[in-house]
């Protein structure tokens, strides 16, 4: 894909889930890569993996998108041609728990909330003004179908990504005559780690999620992202909603005796 050979992707939440996919997918493709996660051990091992199967050129920092000092020091680290970052994949997300509003945990509501809004848009606004200068670049926010509808307990997760949604449809009002590109990609239920950092307490629970129907992979979501990433100059596609054949929306599953 033309479109996607030594372009500069940089890409939160790199580590894990559909973050290490779309870090395969894209450098499959060509694509220099910007790993971006928490953990130091974790990014050598990726970045090690993608220099071995696909010969990438990597670059890994350190970074917690809760914090802004960690998101700036982290871009500002970036030299020479990392700078220059074509793709920004805003992935890192998570969720705490699934309780009622008036049984909710701070903790949690405070880590999804930092996370899923403050973290995307303190990585946003350390990249885009660079993409915004150079008239070249695309934002890809992961949103979800909890951004359009919301599930008994999941008032604070479906918030943040309704946030999401709504975080990307402003930027790309905000950026209309800069020649930078916003798209949205909102999956349903994909199968990750994410039901375990859901349920930390309650491994049995998290793999109860996925019981009864055959979730979106993370290298469905990362090859979707890819195809949003390679349309012509011209072509931007706003938001797509993508679930297993199985659910409908945030709250309609058909799941099979297990
Ligand atoms: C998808 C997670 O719980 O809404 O972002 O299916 S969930």
């Amino acid at each position: 894909m033309s479109e996607i050979k030594n372009k500069t992707v940089l890409i939160t939440g790199a580590t894990s889930g559909i973050g290490k996919s779309c870090a395969k997918v894209f450098a499959r493709e060509g694509a220099k890569i910007v790993l971006a996660a928490r953990r130091e051990k974790l990014l050598s091992e990726v970045a090690e993996e993608l220099k071995r199967e696909y010969n990438a050129q990597v670059f890994s920092v350190v970074m917690d998108v809760k914090k802004h000092s960690s998101v700036k020091k982290a871009i500002d680290s970036l030299s020479g041609e990392w700078r220059n970052i074509d793709i920004l994949i805003n992935n890192a997300g998570m969720a705490r728990g699934l309780e009622k509003v008036q049984e909710g945990t701070i903790e949690g509501w405070d880590e999804t909330i930092d996370t899923n809004i403050k973290g995307v848009l303190y990585v946003t606004r350390e990249v885009l003004p660079g993409m915004i200068e150079r008239q070249n670049g695309h934002i890809i926010f992961l949103g979800s179908t909890a951004g359009h509808d919301v599930y008994p307990g999941g008032s604070v997760y479906c918030a943040t990504k309704f946030a999401v949604k709504a975080l990307a449809q402003a930027t790309r009002i905000d950026v209309l005559d800069k020649y930078v590109k916003v798209t949205s990609v909102d999956p349903g239920m994909v199968e990750t780690n994410f039901s375990n950092v859901r349920f930390p307490d309650d491994p049995e629970r998290a793999a109860n999620v996925y019981k009864g129907i055959t979730p979106l992979t993370p290298d469905d979501v990362a090859e979707t992202i890819l195809f949003a990433a390679s349309r012509p100059r011209h072509v931007n596609l706003n938001q797509i909603i993508m679930t297993p054949i199985a659910q409908a929306q945030s709250n309609f599953i058909i799941k099979k005796p297990v």
